[in-house]
């Protein structure tokens, strides 16, 4: 019996999102990247999400992936609705992302408390973050971090594995979500 589960990979622009989910898909990815209109330090950037699957075992896996820019942001409430849980990728080589990312997770999981896995990118470059170490910056509980290379099929399946795991343990898909740094809006307020 095949369970089709939604995730959401989410991150910073240039976390390595729609890397990953190219990487991972067993069908063709739809992809709504566009030349960038302003200096986002690369050429190209989701505008709406991407889209690919892959099987794990008896699991079919819906990998939704979010635009990194804030002005899309209201995207992320179309494509949080029915996820059952979220890949937030960092960048291990842009710290400087780190503060906007734990952001994006406070914003999405204070309106969806969804079990989430924090996706560390670019661990094959030479003065990447270690995971331990964004853990840290996190506030959060280093199994909840796993450090990899987007371009490494072997390392993205490992990291959704994992967060199936993390799924599938009540105690950790429980966890309250990050304590917040800036105020959020309530849902209600949306
Ligand atoms: N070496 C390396 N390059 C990566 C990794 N993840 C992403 N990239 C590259 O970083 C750039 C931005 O990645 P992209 O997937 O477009 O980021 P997005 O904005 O989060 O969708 C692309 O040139 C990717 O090939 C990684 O883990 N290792
Ligand atoms: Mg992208």
């Amino acid at each position: 019996m095949i369970h089709p589960i939604k995730i959401v990979v989410s991150g910073a622009v240039g976390a390595g999102k729609t890397t990953l989910i190219q990487t991972l898909s067993e069908t063709e990815v739809i992809s709504t990247d566009v030349v960038a209109s302003e200096d986002i330090g690369k050429d190209n950037t989701t505008i709406a999400f991407d889209f690919g699957t892959v099987q794990l075992g008896d699991d079919l896996l819906l990998l939704f992936g979010t635009p990194g820019q804030e002005r899309f942001d209201f995207m992320w409430d179309v494509l949080c609705q029915g996820a059952m849980g979220l890949l937030l990728l960092v960048s291990g080589t842009r710290p400087g992302d780190f503060r906007h990312s734990r952001h994006i997770l406070e914003f999405i999981r204070t309106r969806y408390p969804l079990p989430y896995l924090l996706g560390v990118t670019h661990q094959d470059r030479p003065g990447a973050w270690a995971p331990e170490d964004v853990a840290e910056y996190f506030d959060t509980p280093p199994g909840r971090v796993i450090g990899l290379d987007a371009t490494d099929p072997a390392a993205c399946r490992r990291a959704v594995s994992d967060l199936l795991t993390i799924l599938a343990t009540p105690a950790m898909a429980d966890v309250p979500p990050v304590p917040a740094l800036y105020p959020v809006q309530p849902p209600e307020a949306l």
